[in-house]
């Protein structure tokens, strides 16, 4: 009996012709005219079962993807320094934490004193603009020279996943350890 009416709600019959002693029906599966409430709510449920697992581990993997940003913006913009350096023909200087916390400003030192005169360029990036609870320190401020080499650092970038270093060594190579 309950097999006949799951049977009966599965399909759909239509009477196509009706004659003296015959009755044509066409029977078509209903699930072709979309999907059921039931089907609807099974895919619902084992969407919601998915994301109830995959959110928080995509959660708790987000500290660990900045952290890694963040020593990419870093050594980047470590990179772009050195390469300006040997395009200027000029000394390029990276000063962190400055003018405040979590920031660096790049000098583009024309007359390779140091400091930023008039008419020299400078940049000012903030690690947080992008990367909001990753901090970082320098062992120095890393000069860049117009042979490619540099007086060298380590910037050591940090935040609840972790820390990753930057290391500019002396022959100007940028990498992240
Ligand atoms: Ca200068
Ligand atoms: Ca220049």
């Amino acid at each position: 009996m309950v097999l006949l009416q799951t049977f009966l709600k599965a399909f759909r019959f239509v009477e196509l012709t009706q004659g003296p002693g015959m009755r044509v029906f066409q029977i078509t599966d209903k699930r072709e005219q979309g999907f059921t409430l039931m089907e609807m709510m099974v895919v619902i449920a084992a969407l919601a079962i998915m994301a109830a697992i995959a959110i928080p581990s995509f959660m708790s993997m987000l500290p660990g993807l900045r952290l890694n940003g963040a020593a990419r913006q870093v050594m980047t913009d470590l990179m772009a320094a050195r390469m300006k350096a040997v395009k200027e023909n000029n000394e390029v200087r990276v000063f962190f934490n400055s003018p405040g916390t979590n920031q660096y400003q790049i000098l583009d030192d024309d007359d390779n004193d140091g400091t930023a005169d008039t008419g020299e360029v400078f940049t000012t990036k903030n690690i947080q603009d992008e990367y909001h609870d990753v901090t970082f320190s320098a062992t120095t401020n890393p000069i860049f020279y117009p042979r490619g080499t540099a007086y060298g650092t380590t910037v050591t970038v940090t935040n609840t996943s972790g820390s990753r270093d930057v290391k500019v060594a002396i022959t100007g190579r940028v990498k992240i350890q």
